[in-house]
């Protein structure tokens, strides 16, 4: 008899412990050799072990043997951190159930309310599991009761476990096993369904899709096409994650794996497509709503003539992350580049890093920005993303920019701090609830700008830890604010400008001059940095010469030698800065640490 199949993912906030309980799934199940175990094993890429979260979804295929019935569970793992949001929505559309994992020290947190909500409105099944009970400062009585109050479900209906020592989760796989449905038999067994949840590029074997089988059944050599984009293809293997990838003869309405099409175009078909029989195709299914970006920045090549290279750089990042969007664009001095759209600023951070290790792109990256809503004099709309083309003078009437709706959940002692950093960030409390175990949850909403201004950071700063945030864009409101230009050397330094709110304009200019002040390297002259708004300067400081002891193998006390290597120097130096005048280079890691707002 055939396997049971079961389907299901793991969600919670940031750092609750999902990849940590599915290591112990995959240890109990035997899916993944004791030699070959480490922590958060399914946390692959290179980033996600060195942050220590988790960034891409990830499935698994494991083998239980429940008494005399055998499954075969399929679990996605999923990031819990918000700029990553777009995986655990497309993780839901794959499986029939989740777990909705609440660590027993820190209780229900902001994001575990959100992917609640996505889980609800999929319509799957929520098994509660408290995770951490090892720990001794665990509440599990508390955390259990507000549980019961979010869920409405019976206390007895809740799962304890540990993902480190394992406590609790046979249990758990059992209940698994219990309370989610098999998944749906398929509506027209004779074609073949499969939504795409994922790509992967491999140099030799192409493009990779990861998919969940709706209808059907498929196996190599079949040929099938992508239902959206029309493109078709013989399959050169089907397999499933183990979390190695592993051919199978076959894959069969319900399962997850994915296979291989020895497709080398990037671009070939989006997340959300539909596979189905070339021969006999079937209607697409409902796919993913496109992720929407949230700050967009450029990025040039270093080098003009790496153009090309970048672009193969992001057609290779968007098959492994589809919330990445990206358009060619040109500027005067950068020269061309891709207006790029992030969930996030940790989002827009790993794109950046990856760009630089997976592909060993050298690149330049302006300010990040969000999207203006600009009204001209002469009527017409449009949205402005890049601060450098934000119209600086009065050819503009009236500007509006997106506001966000937020949560914040925390104890009550930090309200005075969070109360004063909400001010600062020109934010408004809407409403306060006090959660059962005393906690407050606040609603709020703020400019998204100000969001962008290391909020995320400031509120873990001054709650030690303990507040938790989720928000979602909201409406377009009127703004008030100006662009921010940076000049070195007397020229403006387009990745520089920013948009910021009118009032903070001044305060944001020195911040920014002392930044640089401190991130640039020297030159062989005085560099001149300067903040402009509305065509004033508003902060300046001078960066010294670099003085090279050119004299310091002279001993004795030739002084006219000694004199005579100096003006040699100075002149160099006069050289240099009127070759350098306007075409100071400045490095990439000064690019980064500018683009990384405070
Ligand atoms: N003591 C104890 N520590 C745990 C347990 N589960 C997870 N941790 C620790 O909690 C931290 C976060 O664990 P992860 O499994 O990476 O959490 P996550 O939910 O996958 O995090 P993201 O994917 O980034 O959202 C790690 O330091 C784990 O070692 C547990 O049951 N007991
Ligand atoms: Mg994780």
């Amino acid at each position: 008899m055939a396997a049971a199949i079961r389907n299901f993912s793991i969600i919670a906030h940031i750092d609750h412990g999902k990849s940590t309980l599915a290591d112990r799934m995959l240890e109990i199940t035997k899916t993944v050799e004791a030699r070959k175990m480490k922590e958060q094993v399914l946390d692959s890429m290179e980033l996600e072990r060195e942050r220590g979260i988790t960034i891409k979804m990830q499935p698994v295929r494991m083998r239980y043997q429940r008494g005399a019935e055998e499954f075969e569970l399929n679990l996605i793992d999923t990031p819990g951190h918000i700029d990553f949001s777009y995986e655990v929505s497309r993780a839901l559309k794959a499986v029939e159930g989740v777990l909705l994992l609440v660590d027993s020290t820190q209780g229900v947190q902001a994001q575990t309310l959100t992917t609640l909500q996505m889980a609800k409105d999929q319509g799957l099944t929520i098994i509660p599991v408290l995770t951490k009970i090892d720990v001794p400062h665990s509440r599990v009585a508390d955390v259990t009761d507000e549980v019961v109050t979010l869920l409405g479900c019976a206390a007895e209906d809740i799962l304890c476990v540990s993902g480190k020592t394992g406590q609790g989760v046979k249990e758990l796989l059992d209940a698994i096993c219990e309370r989610i449905p098999a998944p749906a038999p398929s509506e027209f067994a004779q074609g073949f369904r499969g939504l795409i949840f994922d790509f992967q590029y491999s140099n030799h074997r192409g493009v990779i899709v990861f998919f969940r089988v709706f209808d059907g059944a498929i196996r190599k050599g079949e040929v099938v096409r992508f239902v959206n984009s029309g493109k078709s293809f013989t399959v050169l293997e089907v397999g499933i994650v183990t979390p190695e990838q592993k051919p199978v003869e076959l894959l069969s309405a319900g399962e997850i794996g994915y296979i291989v099409t020895g497709i080398k175009e990037p671009g070939v078909a989006r997340v959300g497509d539909t596979l189905t029989f070339d021969k006999a195709p079937l209607p697409g299914l409902p796919g993913y709503a496109e992720a929407r970006p949230v700050v967009w920045a450029s990025v040039f090549p270093e080098n003009q003539d790496d153009f090309t290279m970048l672009r193969q750089a992001l057609d290779r990042l968007k098959l492994s992350d589809s919330s990445l969007s990206y358009e060619e664009e040109s500027s005067g001095v950068l020269g061309r580049g891709f207006r790029c759209g992030f969930l996030g600023m940790l989002h827009l951070e790993i794109v950046t890093e990856r760009l630089r290790r997976e592909f060993d792109m050298e690149i330049i990256i302006t300010a990040p920005s969000i999207a203006y809503e600009i009204t001209f004099a002469d009527g017409h709309v449009e949205s402005i993303y890049a601060a450098s083309r934000f119209p600086d003078h009065g050819d503009k009437v009236s500007v509006r920019e997106p506001w966000i709706l937020g949560q914040i959940f925390m104890p009550p002692d930090y309200m005075g701090g969070v109360l004063t950093l909400l001010f600062e960030h020109e934010a408004s409390v809407l409403d306060t609830e006090v959660f059962r175990d005393g906690r407050n949850l606040l609603t709020i909403e703020m400019p998204l700008r100000e969001l962008m201004r290391n909020f995320f950071d400031k509120l873990k700063n001054v709650s030690s830890g303990y507040a938790s945030l989720s928000y979602e864009i909201a409406e377009m409101r009127p703004a008030d604010v100006v662009r921010l230009d940076i000049l070195v050397a007397e020229e403006l330094i387009p990745a520089f400008s920013r948009v910021v709110g009118a009032r903070k304009a001044e305060f944001d200019g020195r911040a920014m001059i002392d930044k640089l002040y401190d991130t640039m390297p020297r030159q062989q002259f005085v560099l001149k940095l300067q903040a402009k708004v509305r065509g004033k300067i508003i902060a300046s400081r001078s960066l010294s010469a670099l003085r090279k002891d050119v004299t310091g193998y002279l001993y004795g006390g030739d002084i006219t030698r000694k004199m005579k290597l100096l003006q040699k120097q100075k002149e160099g130096k006069k050289k240099a800065l009127e070759r350098g005048k306007g075409n100071v280079h400045i490095p990439q890691d000064v690019f980064m640490k500018m683009v990384k707002s405070d």
